[in-house]
C-alpha cells in the first residue's frame, strides 16, 4: 500500500524544540511542501531569524543563512541581488519583523526585492520570555505589560501587512492563520502564491501568519487557538491586501 501523507523533502526528520501547540511548526511544514510542489529545493536559500525560528536551518533540508535579529531583510537582498536564480525568504517573527527590523522590512518592500518574507505574528517576543511587541493586543498582558497592553501610552498594535501594502512599488502582500486546517490550506495556497511570483521574478511576496504562542500567553494550546480566533483575527483580517495584478 502506497503512502498517501509523508514529510515533504525539504524538511529534515529533526524533532523540532517548539512547545506543544506552537504553530511555528506548521508554518515550517506549509513551506516545505511548497518548495517540494514548485521543484526549487535546489536552489532555495532560508534567512532564518533570531527569535524562536533561531534554530530553523536544522529543520529543512535546503540552504539556510542566520541573520541578526531584524536584519534578515537586508541579508536577503544581498544573496537575491548577487543570485537572482535563487529562491530566497526570510522567515520573521513579530519582534524580529515590527520592531527593531521595522526600518529594514519597509525598505526592502519599497524597493521592490524579489525575494519572500514568512511573517510570523504571535504578538510578543516568544523567545526572549514573552515582553510586549509591536503587534501585541489592546490590553494583552505580557511580562512587559503586567497590567496590559495600554494603548494610550503604547498605541495600537501595528498591521505590518497594512503598512506594506500602503507602498507604491508592486508587490503581493496577504495574511492568513494556521488555525485550522481551513485555514491552513489557505495559508499554503498563499505561500505558493508567494513563492510562485518570486519563481516568475515579479514582486516582493509578504506572507502575515496570524499565529500562537501558547507558553508566553499562559494558554493552553486549544485556549490559544480560540483567543487568536476571538482577539486577534477581528483585528489582523485574512486575506490578500496587494497583489502585482493591483499595482502593475
Ligand atoms: C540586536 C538584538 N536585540 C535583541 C535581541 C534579543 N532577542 C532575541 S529573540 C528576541 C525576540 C524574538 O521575538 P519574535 O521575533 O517575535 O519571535 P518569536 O520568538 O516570537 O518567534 C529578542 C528581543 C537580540 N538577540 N539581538
Ligand atoms: S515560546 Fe512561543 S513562539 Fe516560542 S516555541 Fe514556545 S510557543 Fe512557540
Amino acid at each position: 500500500m502506497g503512502k498517501t501523507f509523508q514529510r515533504p523533502e525539504a524538511l529534515s526528520d529533526a524533532v523540532t524544540h517548539y512547545c506543544p501547540g506552537c504553530t511555528h511548526g506548521i508554518i515550517h511544514r506549509l513551506i516545505a511542501e511548497v518548495i517540494d510542489e514548485l521543484g526549487i529545493r535546489g536552489r532555495t536559500v532560508g534567512v532564518a531569524p533570531v527569535g524562536c525560528a533561531v534554530l530553523a536551518y536544522n529543520y529543512f533540508t535546503f540552504d539556510f543563512q542566520e541573520a541578526a535579529h531584524g536584519r534578515a531583510p537586508a541579508m536577503a537582498t544581498g544573496i537575491k541581488r548577487v543570485r537572482p536564480d535563487l529562491m530566497v525568504f526570510t522567515y520573521q517573527g513579530d519582534g524580529d519583523l515590527a520592531s527593531i527590523g521595522m526600518g529594514e522590512i519597509v525598505h526592502a518592500a519599497n524597493r521592490g526585492e524579489k525575494f519572500t518574507t514568512i511573517f510570523v505574528n504571535n504578538a510578543v517576543y516568544g523567545m526572549t520570555g514573552g515582553q510586549m511587541a509591536p503587534t501585541t493586543m489592546p490590553n494583552q498582558r505580557t511580562t512587559t505589560s503586567p497590567f496590559g497592553r495600554r494603548v494610550d501610552e503604547v498605541g495600537m498594535p501595528i498591521k505590518v501587512a497594512e503598512l506594506l501594502a500602503a507602498l507604491q512599488t508592486p508587490g503581493y502582500i496577504v495574511r492568513q492563520t494556521v488555525i485550522s486546517p481551513k485555514y491552513i490550506k489557505r495559508a499554503k495556497r498563499a505561500i505558493k502564491q508567494a513563492f510562485t511570483y518570486q519563481k516568475e521574478g515579479r514582486c516582493y511576496s509578504f506572507v502575515e501568519v496570524v499565529s500562537t504562542c501558547p507558553t508566553n500567553w499562559g494558554m493552553t494550546p486549544m485556549e490559544a487557538i480560540q483567543w487568536t480566533q476571538d482577539t486577534m483575527l477581528p483585528y489582523y483580517e485574512l486575506g490578500e491586501l496587494k497583489t502585482p495584478e493591483t499595482t502593475d
